[in-house]
């Protein structure tokens, strides 16, 4: 509601930086009750705002619906009640496992009105990684669609915390099994007052999970006060003013999707569309087109791929609207900075950040200088540093590569791993949060990524843990062992690639190889799918028979292979 003044720069917004700037805004102040569901709804109607178009939704097929700041307002309350309903408490994990349709906004909304923490999980999951997030978390509700049922019956009997699967769409009452029940909020009488649960800075909020190197996935956990950070980077970052209309593609089973999808915008009241239909270069342009988007934040994925897609396709659309773009999640290449600089007559801004950051950590803004290639300089407020990988010591030479790291202490930092404090502990030396990932520093302050310090596999912009998809493998009748790397990938930037021993009795054949890849498709989801797999008569290991994944990650991307004295011999 409040924009950002216009002429600033970055060592001004620096200076004598405090969140307490956000407080103020939001009318804060420390100790007093703060609900994110309440202040994305019922805050933005009572400025004056209620009639003011929140959600533009346009889904498969060209279906379209409108809601205004007043009936996302009511929906969360409809949401809430019934919810309340069927005795789900505060602190009770509720987890949306949707397509991106407004009821998943929606009951974000209301789950978090009443003190309930929301688990968003990506609706193209499987039943494997469905099962084991929702057996972490002990879930008591999941509220889903009718496309995604059976995913959820097939696991069912294994989670005694699941009470509740609740069904938005579709399905008859008299096909419903234990358990199960029907929501329409189209059927449901509005609620016009709710008593929000008075959640704190402190309490939980959200519970969204991300692949490790080892184990299984973690569920970071996030608090209400996170809200402090994403509205302030989303004011300053993406730059969001009364007028616009904003769109962000990412889906909110992935954090870009909550807190830049849901909570930073609407926290502003902001006017924001969603796509809920697969990427064409075509129907993204007719859709800013239509809508007349004015600030656009995507992945460098999505960029690669409208590069691809070619410079004359996008003179058939009108896209002057467009007025701020900004991209995360993986490196943004400086050729797409330069590219979209030339197509759209605006750059795409780098932002960097994480699941467990909870908001923008590095980043490009207006009124900066860009530099296509670096990741941006720290947001205000946020104490950066590269650490020496072995010393971890901060490194004060330029250019020279280390571990970034931050100073904990901005509000929408994680709180901890859900059930984990031991892998939470382990992500601080000290006092230093090890964020994963390599970078340098120039003589500006600009970070330049260099890459992960782990085995993680960052596929157009979704983290995937070699470590499940290698134990999902094994899984499989014909597989014997398993490793799996990256390999690199024009759009993608890198994919899953599976090498696998056979069990006696199976033979290698193109067929195996695609049931291989479907196998982990339905397991686990799309994304974690091998691309390709290699048969091999044995694995590369150690002499204590560990599979050396690097051996394997170095051949396919080409690289020296560095000490390999601990590889087994024949
Ligand atoms: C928000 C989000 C986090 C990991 C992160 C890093 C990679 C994110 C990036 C980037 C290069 C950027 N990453 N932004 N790498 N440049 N601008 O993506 O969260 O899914 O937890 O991923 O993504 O490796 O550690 P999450």
């Amino acid at each position: 509601m409040i924009s950002m003044p216009d002429h600033f720069t970055y060592d001004e917004l620096s200076r004598d930086f405090s969140w307490s700037i956000a407080e103020k805004e939001l009318e804060y102040k420390p100790g007093d009750r703060i609900n994110i569901g309440w202040y994305c709804s019922d805050r933005i109607c009572l400025k004056g705002h209620a009639e003011k178009t929140a959600l533009h939704y346009e889904g498969f097929g060209g279906v379209e619906k409108k809601y205004t700041f007043n009936d996302i307002r009511l929906a969360g309350n409809t949401i809430g009640t019934f919810l309340r309903g069927l005795g789900i408490n505060d602190g009770d994990r509720v987890c949306l496992f949707m397509d991106r349709i407004p009821e998943l906004y929606l009951s974000f909304l209301g789950i978090l009105k009443i003190g309930a923490i929301v688990q968003p999980l990506f609706s193209a999951f499987g039943d494997e990684s469905l099962f084991v997030r929702l057996e972490n978390a002990q879930t008591r509700a999941v509220i889903t669609q009718k496309k995604h049922l059976p995913k959820v019956r097939k696991i069912r009997s294994q989670l005694p915390h699941l009470e509740y699967v609740i069904i938005v769409d579709g399905v008859k009452a008299s096909d419903l099994e234990k358990g199960e029940v029907l929501f329409s909020l189209e059927k449901s009488e509005p609620v016009e007052n709710l008593d929000i649960h008075p959640t704190t800075a402190e309490s939980p909020s959200v519970l969204h999970y991300t692949s490790g190197t080892t184990g299984q996935p973690k569920g970071v956990k996030h608090v209400h006060y996170s809200l402090i950070s994403q509205y302030l980077t989303t004011k300053w970052v993406l730059d969001l003013r009364n007028e616009d209309i904003y769109w962000c593609t990412a889906d909110p089973g992935w954090v870009t999707g909550t807190s830049y999808g849901i909570i930073g915008p609407w926290s502003l009241g902001i006017t924001q569309c969603v796509l809920d239909s697969g990427f064409s270069a075509q129907a993204w342009y007719k859709f800013i087109e239509k809508h007349r988007v004015t600030v656009w934040y995507s992945a460098p994925t999505a960029i690669r791929s409208l590069m691809k897609a070619g410079d004359e396709i996008v003179k058939s659309f009108d896209l002057s609207s467009l007025r701020h773009l900004a991209s995360v999640g993986e490196p943004l290449n400086s050729e797409a900075v330069i590219w979209s600089e030339r197509v759209f007559g605006k750059p795409f801004l780098d932002t960097f950040w994480q699941t467990e950051t909870g908001s923008i950590m590095i980043t490009n803004f207006p009124g900066m200088k860009v530099k296509p290639g670096s990741m941006g300089k720290t947001f205000p407020g946020i104490r950066g540093t590269v650490l020496d990988p072995v010393t971890y010591a901060p490194i004060s030479e330029h250019g020279r590569a280390g571990l970034i790291a931050f100073q904990p202490g901005w509000p929408a930092m994680m709180r901890t791993y859900w059930n984990n404090p031991e892998k939470y502990r382990d992500k601080f030396v000290n006092g230093w949060y090890l964020s994963g990932d390599r970078a340098s520093i120039d003589n500006e302050g600009y970070y330049w990524f260099i890459g992960r310090d782990d085995d993680v596999i960052n596929t157009g912009g979704h983290l995937v843990s070699p470590f499940e998809v290698e134990s999902a493998l094994l899984e499989h009748p014909a597989v014997g062992e398993s490793a799996v790397t990256s390999k690199p990938d024009e759009i993608n930037m890198e994919v899953v690639k599976a090498f696998i021993t056979l069990k006696p009795g199976f033979a290698q054949s193109p067929d195996l190889e695609l049931d291989i890849m479907n196998f982990i498709r339905k397991k686990l989801s799309p994304l974690a799918m091998p691309q390709a797999v290699e048969f091999m008569e044995k694995l590369p290991k150690t002499r204590s028979g560990k599979i050396m994944r690097r051996v394997l990650h170095a051949k396919e991307w080409g690289e020296e292979i560095g000490d390999i004295s601990t590889l087994e011999n024949d």
